[in-house]
């Protein structure tokens, strides 16, 4: 007999979805009807042994106990800061990630940001469908990229990967992580003030977690400034959102580029109003090759562990 997975949502990637069905018996959670979900999970749970959830739904205490034959949970993501890591670890439930497969796409946004902020590609665009250029009103120049400041909050994998596509536009790159990492030429700054102090963009790129919540703060964001741009492609838990949008509101930051936000899907309709920020939903890892690179490797972990082989990629 096949083991129950419950799927929490589907992989893009048509290959991977063939792969859960040949091998598990799928209970699919995102096809119910929202206001059926619930009474839906209450008759499927019992016999559920592996899970398979996002970095964004992750796995909340109410739901694993719910479950109590479950063995596994996999996540479709690096992120594993909506997973309640303490009751799965009281369970003795395992759980896994993504690392490694979505480095290169989440850097390559974290710069397709950087890029929309520095040349104003939104307010551009904007211009050009409007018919001004057409009508001869005036642009603003923008500012280069070479020589300026790229300070990144988070220097793992992902943070690196940013670092590396900033100096090849010429910008020097300073980090900020609570650990120093042994042989890389960028300067570590002392703190994340100090680094937000000396950078010109700010790219946020550290994991969430208690620790990380709202630290770049009123403070930060003062100290990045009237010029300063902030990108973040982590998680909108690491900046306080009420106090960014008061300093782009006041001018007191410049630009915000932001792919993550506190509430997702939910973005405060003071955010969407600005026009000193580019918004998109969170997309970094969403392209047809890390999707289904990410979706493998849910599907491996979880063979894996089913035949009584050693996990892939687990979460200690
Ligand atoms: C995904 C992410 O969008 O990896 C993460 O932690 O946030 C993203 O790659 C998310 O896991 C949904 O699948």
């Amino acid at each position: 007999m096949k083991p129950v997975v419950l799927v929490m949502a589907a992989s893009p990637s048509a290959d991977v979805m063939a792969q859960l069905e040949q091998h598990f018996d799928c209970r699919h959670w995102w096809q119910q009807p929202r206001e059926q979900q619930a009474a839906w999970l209450a008759g499927v749970a019992p016999e559920v042994r592996g899970v398979l959830t996002t970095g964004i739904i992750g796995m909340k205490a109410g739901l694993l106990a719910q479950l109590p034959k479950v063995e596994i949970v996999a996540v479709n993501g690096i992120g594993t800061d909506a997973v309640d890591l303490d009751a799965t670890r009281a369970r003795g439930v395992q759980v896994t990630n993504t690392p490694g497969v979505l480095t290169d796409d989440v850097a390559d946004l974290a710069l397709t940001l950087l890029l929309s902020a520095a040349r104003r590609l939104p307010a551009l665009d904007a211009y050009v469908r409007a018919g001004s250029w057409e009508a001869g009103k005036p642009i603003a120049s923008t500012r280069a990229l070479r020589g300026k400041v790229c300070g990144i909050y988070g220097y793992g994998r992902i943070g690196q990967a940013i670092g590396a596509r900033a100096e090849a536009f010429g910008m020097q790159v300073h980090y900020f992580q609570p650990r120093a990492i042994d042989g890389v030429p960028a300067p570590r700054a002392e703190s994340l003030l100090a680094l937000a102090r000396a950078s010109d963009y700010l790219v946020v790129a550290a994991p969430g977690s208690p620790a990380t919540h709202h630290t770049v703060n009123a403070e930060v964001l003062e100290a990045l400034g009237p010029q300063g741009t902030l990108v973040n492609i982590a998680r909108g838990s690491l900046v306080d959102e009420e106090a960014l949008i008061a300093a782009l509101g006041a001018g007191t930051l410049g630009f915000a580029a932001l792919d993550v936000f506190a509430d997702e899907p939910r973005v405060p309709a003071a955010l969407r109003a600005l026009d000193n920020v580019v918004l998109t939903p969170h997309v970094g890892s969403l392209t047809v090759e890390t999707r289904h690179a990410m979706g493998q490797l849910v599907v491996d972990n979880l063979r894996a562990h089913f035949d009584g082989k050693a996990l892939l990629t687990p979460v200690r």
